[in-house]
């Protein structure tokens, strides 16, 4: 897992911080509260999941879901304007940068229906364009739109863990 270096170098910050507050104000042992999250991951405001941004290293759809996977989770779902919203406050808090990112969406499953990986419908609204190709993974632009992309393209994604 890589962390995007500006969220990484934050939470060590954060985290000399709270070293030297502990040492200084002598506060017992006290656990941070649980998110549930694995580390790097941003709770969304709905409260439900969490985000990750992958900032540097361009794979595949495939390749990107499996390193979503291995933190627990999946691509990340963009299934309501809500969920878009809050990741368009999240990438500018964290100054992301506008690059197309890999989303959960395929129509591998059934060609020209596009699906999110529980099987819900992608809404037509967060659709910029779909290829004359109809290709078969789906991206998010820079600016949040989604598009159908080629699966085998590199592209940098997002990933969502919903704590357990
Ligand atoms: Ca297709």
């Amino acid at each position: 897992m890589i962390l995007h270096s500006l969220s990484t170098n934050r939470h060590s910050t954060c985290l000399e911080i709270m070293t030297t507050k502990e040492h200084f104000y002598r506060i017992p042992n006290q656990t941070p509260p649980a998110t549930g999250l694995p580390s790097g991951y941003t709770m969304l405001s709905s409260g439900n999941s969490g985000v990750q941004v992958e900032t540097r290293n361009k794979i595949s759809w495939q390749a990107a879901q499996t390193s979503c996977q291995e933190d627990g989770g999946h691509l990340f779902r963009m299934q309501t304007l809500a969920k878009k919203d809050e990741l368009a406050q999240i990438k500018q808090e964290l100054g992301l940068p506008d690059r197309e990112y890999w989303v959960d969406a395929t129509d591998i499953a059934s060609d020209g229906n596009y699906v999110w990986g529980d099987g819900d419908p992608v809404d037509g609204s967060l659709w910029l364009s779909r290829s004359p190709a109809n290709m078969d993974c789906v991206k998010a632009t820079w600016d949040l739109q989604l598009q159908d992309a080629n699966c085998v393209d590199h592209l940098l994604y997002i990933c969502e863990v919903t704590p357990a």
